[in-house]
């Protein structure tokens, strides 16, 4: 998941202005990656996750203006906030670089301080964005939404990269019968508690969201699906073992679970639904289990 310290990437083929940024947004705080050329930039906007992102037009051998499909059509790139910083003062190229979807344009030379004002206001926003668009209001994990974005990005890479990935589907068992017998509000804690619960036992690597009212997705990288397995059922076991000091005074739950691994040709749909199978079949033998 997302660390809290901002990561920028700085595009530009000056290395003395690279320098000088680097070092004043150091001491900002912001931890600031560099790439003097645009080949280097898509190879780092691949590896890596930037919060924002500082372009330069006049580059060689290819412009700035290059990396504009990749910046705003990827399903990855495309809002993270950007910034072009020319040498250009000429109206048409300012127009263009907006109407390509910069949100913001600075002329060099320009003054740090106010590039340094530009950049905060772009990422205070994003995280605002953030949070409206991609995180569970309840749990402030993932949303529907941002999985199913990064799940996209995800099969590109292990189409690339082949490698064992597997997804979990999970679903809370008999969970309108709690919000019957408890209330609304304590339904609400047993969805919080369940939260906490998969936070502390999944890895940094692996991605949590909320996929519907109670159910919950774990996309598991390098994790074959007997290993995937194990991850879940050892959670659904520690919930069998320590309802209450997880989930402060709510009652005891359990859930069921179903795993697919990516297998090559399944697309995003196929594969949740391999997961969504195993989940049913879960159900129909009795819940409280983990099936592959
Ligand atoms: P099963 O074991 O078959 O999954 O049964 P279930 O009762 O868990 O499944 P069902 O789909 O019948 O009920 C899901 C319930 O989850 C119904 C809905 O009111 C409740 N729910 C959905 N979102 C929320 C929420 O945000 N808070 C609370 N408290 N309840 C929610
Ligand atoms: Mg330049
Ligand atoms: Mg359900
Ligand atoms: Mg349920």
């Amino acid at each position: 998941m997302k660390s809290s310290v901002d990561r920028l990437l700085i595009i530009d083929d000056d290395a003395d202005l690279r320098n000088l940024l680097l070092k004043r947004f150091r001491q900002s705080d912001l931890e600031i990656d560099e790439a003097s050329d645009v080949a280097t930039a898509k190879r780092k906007l691949y590896e890596h996750t930037y919060d924002l992102i500082i372009l330069d037009l006049v580059m060689y051998p290819e412009s700035g203006y290059t990396l504009f499909e990749l910046l705003k059509e990827d399903v990855k790139l495309k809002w993270i906030p950007l910034i072009v910083l020319s040498g250009s003062n000429d109206i048409e190229d300012k127009v263009k670089c907006l109407e390509l979807g910069a949100d913001d344009y600075v002329t060099k030379p320009f003054q740090f301080k106010e590039l340094k004002a530009r950049v905060s206001r772009l990422l205070s926003r994003a995280r605002q964005f953030e949070q409206l668009a991609f995180r569970d209001p309840l749990t402030g994990i993932y949303n529907r939404r941002y999985f199913n974005n990064h799940l996209s990005v995800e099969l590109q890479r292990v189409q690339r990269y082949p490698s064992s990935v597997s997804l979990a589907l999970l679903d809370i068992d008999r969970f309108k019968s709690i919000n019957d017998k408890f209330g609304h509000p304590v339904g609400d804690q047993v969805l919080k508690g369940l939260t906490k619960l998969l936070k502390a036992n999944l890895c940094q690597t692996d991605l949590l969201a909320r996929y519907g009212g109670e159910e919950f997705i774990v996309l598991l990288l390098d994790t074959k699906a007997s290993e995937a397995s194990i991850v879940i059922d050892e959670i659904l076991q520690k919930l069998r073992i320590l309802p209450f000091s997880y989930t402060d005074q709510i009652p005891a739950f359990t859930f069921s679970a179903g795993i697919a691994q990516w297998e090559p040709g399944l697309n995003e749909t196929e594969w949740i639904h391999r997961a969504d199978q195993q989940l049913y079949e879960a159900k129909q033998k009795g819940r409280n289990k983990v099936l592959i």
